[in-house]
């Protein structure tokens, strides 16, 4: 973590103070959260996988259909890194906070199920779980085949794919209401690890600021980041920052 300022203790303090007192406090992570944990990010750092894949042929309905075999291929590589990675002391972080807090909710755009993973039950999955496989005709959910067999579904013979909603689907209307009502009715949201760039999920801290809430943003880049009086920049590896959170906001355990 960037070394220990006056300020940004003063900073992480403050943000300590915010979540002590909070009753309802809502999370909001996106790819950052797994950095740690080995997982690349989609638009950070030189590793981004949106640098190095072409999203349009992979992650669009259209693009998937017509690459389906090496689409498929891709997100089966990526479900195994996802199975074979460990939570880090971020998502632990964020499963101890959820067992202090009264009202908690984790709103994740990420698809490797690491929070679960590290302990979290209210999780709410806005773009899918790259662990479950699902067909694009019948709906039928499955988990990956081992070896790489072709995307074909054996119920009913259509296209397979992740679990995931690709760009210009919509997402899971129920989570997204949910994500959107209580984000409105918290009193502080913790945005880490996200770059807020991906709608309608970068809407959320936009809510939690109309109802009243404190914004906390943990992140590595601060650039593109909601700014104003509501809203607290905690700079660094969401590894680091998050466990320092809760040691002063709960500094006895
Ligand atoms: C939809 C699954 C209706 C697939 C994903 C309004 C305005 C502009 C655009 C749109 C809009 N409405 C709709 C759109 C289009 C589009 C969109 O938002 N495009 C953007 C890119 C311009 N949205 C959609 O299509 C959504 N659907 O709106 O449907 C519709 C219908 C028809 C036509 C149009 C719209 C669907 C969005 C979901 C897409 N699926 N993933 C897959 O993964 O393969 S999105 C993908 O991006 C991932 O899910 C990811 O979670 C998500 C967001 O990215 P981040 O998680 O933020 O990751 P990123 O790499 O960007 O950033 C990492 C951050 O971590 C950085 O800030 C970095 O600094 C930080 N970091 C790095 N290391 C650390 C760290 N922080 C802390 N600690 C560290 N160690
Ligand atoms: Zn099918």
């Amino acid at each position: 973590m960037e070394k220990i300022t006056g300020e940004f203790h003063r900073e992480l303090e403050a943000a300590a103070a915010s979540i002590r007192r909070a009753n309802a406090v809502v999370v909001l992570t996106g790819a950052g959260v797994s950095a740690e944990s080995g997982l690349p990010t989609f638009r950070s750092g030189q590793d981004g996988m949106w640098q190095t894949e072409d999203v349009r042929n992979f992650a669009y309905p259209d693009g998937y259909r017509r690459n389906a075999a090496r689409a498929w291929e891709w997100y089966a590589h990526r479900a195994a890194a996802a199975a074979r990675a460990m939570p880090n002391a971020a998502h632990h972080a964020l499963a101890d906070l959820e067992r202090r807090v009264r009202e908690f909710l984790l709103i994740t755009q990420n698809i490797d199920g690491l929070h679960q993973r590290a302990g979290s039950r209210t999780v709410l999955e806005l773009h899918g779980n790259l662990l479950r496989t699902r067909c694009f005709g019948c709906e039928t959910l499955g988990t990956w085949p081992e070896p790489l067999t072709a995307p074909v579904c054996e119920s009913c013979g259509g296209l397979r794919r992740p679990d995931v909603v690709f760009f210009q689907e919509d997402l899971p209307v129920r989570a997204m209401a949910r994500a959107q009502a209580a984000a409105l009715d918290c009193d502080v949201l913790i945005s880490v690890g996200t770059s807020n760039v991906v709608w309608p999920a970068a809407e959320i801290p936009q809510y939690a600021l109309s109802g009243g809430a404190e914004v906390l943003i943990v992140n590595t880049e601060m650039r593109g980041q909601p700014e104003g009086n509501h809203v607290s920049h905690l700079h660094g590896p969401a590894g680091e920052v998050l466990p320092r959170l809760l040691e002063l906001a709960w500094p006895q355990s």
